[in-house]
């Protein structure tokens, strides 16, 4: 009788013990979503090296690019509620936002259309180089607010950063992926920089300001676009072939598609997403 209770104790022991451990493990597994298990970079830079044609890769057939994608990111559901941000400590911003400005997490139009979501090539266009475009992407922070709130940008492909607010900020890039920046700016400064790896939604924050905040979206190659209000977006054409496209958002996570594009087709995708 004792031993039968002492063995049952026991029992009940090990198998608590056993869902702790694996309680922590799946805790700590679970919590590096955004920069996956490679949040280390490597010594090496192999993202720059894969962003300028490394491997086998084959310049990308422009003249054979005669495929458009385009479509819509819509959100299903009760809609998430909006916050206000509350602008304090800095004069200048306050003086910018007399009422509260809404939290741009979520703009979900009354037609139920989502903006600043990312759309770009996931898979599909690995075997080409890809030009870097010689244009910068501008980051603007204006009224004390990132503008754009979300972006697309090659790696390799300059971003500038501007300010055109007459207070401080701090510019402070939070990737995990690619090399981390940190500097301060004054009215009218501007700054370029670059990133040189793949990393989608990688925070950039203003260390005075905490409610400003941008995400930039780095990918190897220029097949990529972000919703406007109106939740619409057009891909850059493509050659006729097999493509993974993936809708991004900040919040709402990521929705993937695969599509085959034949020549001069003109293909329209729809993403839903939901809370
Ligand atoms: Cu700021």
């Amino acid at each position: 009788m004792t031993t039968q209770f002492f063995n049952r104790a026991l029992i009940v022991f090990l198998s608590v013990a056993l869902s702790a451990t694996f309680t922590l493990t799946g805790c700590g597994g679970g919590d590096d979503a955004g920069g996956g298990g490679d949040a280390t970079p490597t010594k090496t830079d192999d993202g720059g090296s894969k962003a300028s044609g490394g491997g086998d890769r084959t310049p990308f057939p422009a003249a054979k690019a005669t495929a458009s994608v385009s479509g819509k990111v819509m959100f299903k559901g009760d809609k998430p509620t909006v916050k206000k941000i509350r602008i304090q400590g800095d004069d200048f911003c306050m003086a910018q936002h007399p009422t509260a400005p809404n939290d741009e997490t979520y703009l979900i139009g009354d037609d139920n259309t989502i903006a600043n979501v990312f759309v770009y090539v996931k898979s599909g266009a690995d075997k080409w180089e890809f030009k870097v475009p010689s244009t910068p992407v501008m980051l603007e922070q204006k009224g004390c607010t990132y503008m754009p709130h979300v972006f697309g940008i090659m790696a390799g492909q300059t971003v500038t950063v501007k300010s055109s607010d007459e207070t401080k900020h701090n510019v402070h890039f939070k990737g995990k992926k690619n090399k981390a920046f940190n500097f301060s700016q004054v009215f009218n400064q501007s700054d370029d920089q670059k990133f040189s790896r793949e990393e989608i939604m990688a925070p950039v924050e203003c260390d005075v300001h905490s409610w400003m905040r941008s995400y930039a979206n780095i990918v190897y190659h220029t097949l990529h676009d972000v919703t406007a209000a109106g939740g619409a977006f057009e891909l850059p054409k493509l050659p006729p072939g097999d493509y993974e496209i993936a809708a991004v958002h900040e919040a709402l996570g990521t929705q993937t598609q695969k599509i085959t594009v034949a020549d001069g087709d003109s293909k329209t995708i729809e993403f839903t997403f939901s809370k």
